[in-house]
């Protein structure tokens, strides 16, 4: 590997800045965070982001790669040591199960936005349906497939925080019952590279933004004692 110290377009909240962070650190790679504004993007990040999102991976030639799975990937390609398994099916069923976890954000996200107490309990189902899923899945012993750190892992570290985050303000009761996955979450929680990946003010950073959306949940956490769910 040409050595080299990348640039890493970023937004302080968003996990799939998270995940990319994660794996650079996880493979000891110098890196420079450009955060940037996502409601008032500069000019230059057009030209590097295709899709307009964040990450963007800046390499030491200045060529730009967009798509967190894709920076992931490459970057564990041109490091010594795999984050993935080495058997194909259990590699691909890891990309898979990190489809799974992009689907999860977006319901997150969704119900972060729901409007209504009725969109915010649907949400908040699907989410519960989906963590089942998971936990008839996960081996969480103490990471997704076993005792190895795998890019999965560096996927999910960032969905579990979100929670770590609401429920001390709101506990939503998702993860009930759901001893491998919360198993898993807590093992992740404890991960250097998983803690590393956001900065010492993201909990109140994160609550800001949610308290911000105009949703039943910003509601809820504005006056969490008040109101049913
Ligand atoms: N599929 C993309 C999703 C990235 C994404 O949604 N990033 C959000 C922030 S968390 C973003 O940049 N949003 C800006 C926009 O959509 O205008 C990836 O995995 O990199």
């Amino acid at each position: 590997m040409i050595p080299q110290t990348f640039e890493l377009v970023t937004h302080p909240l968003c996990p799939y800045v998270q995940r990319s962070v994660i794996v650079l650190l996880e493979k000891n790679l110098p890196y420079r965070r450009i955060d940037i504004d996502l409601a008032n993007k500069p000019d230059w990040f057009h030209q590097r982001s295709p899709l307009g999102k964040v990450p963007v991976l800046i390499t030491g030639d200045n060529r730009s790669l967009f798509e967190s799975a894709v920076i992931c990937e490459y970057l564990n390609e041109i490091t010594p040591g795999d984050l993935h398994p080495s058997d194909a099916l259990e590699r691909a069923e890891h990309r898979a199960w990190i489809e799974f976890g992009s689907d999860i954000l977006k319901n997150i996200a969704q119900l972060y936005n729901a409007k209504t107490e009725q969109a915010f309990n649907h949400q908040r189902q699907q989410l519960r349906r989906q963590l089942e899923q998971l936990d008839n899945r996960v081996v969480a012993a103490p990471f997704f497939s076993g005792d190895i750190f795998h890019i999965i892992d560096a996927v999910y570290g960032p969905i579990f925080r979100y929670f770590d985050v609401i429920d001390r303000v709101l506990p939503l009761a998702l993860f009930e019952g759901l001893e491998k996955v919360q198993n898993w979450r807590y093992q992740l929680r404890q991960r250097p590279s998983v803690q590393q990946a956001v900065a010492v003010d993201y909990p109140q950073r994160l609550l800001g933004f949610l308290e911000d959306r105009g949703s039943y949940l910003s509601e809820r956490l504005s006056h969490p004692a008040t109101g049913a769910s």
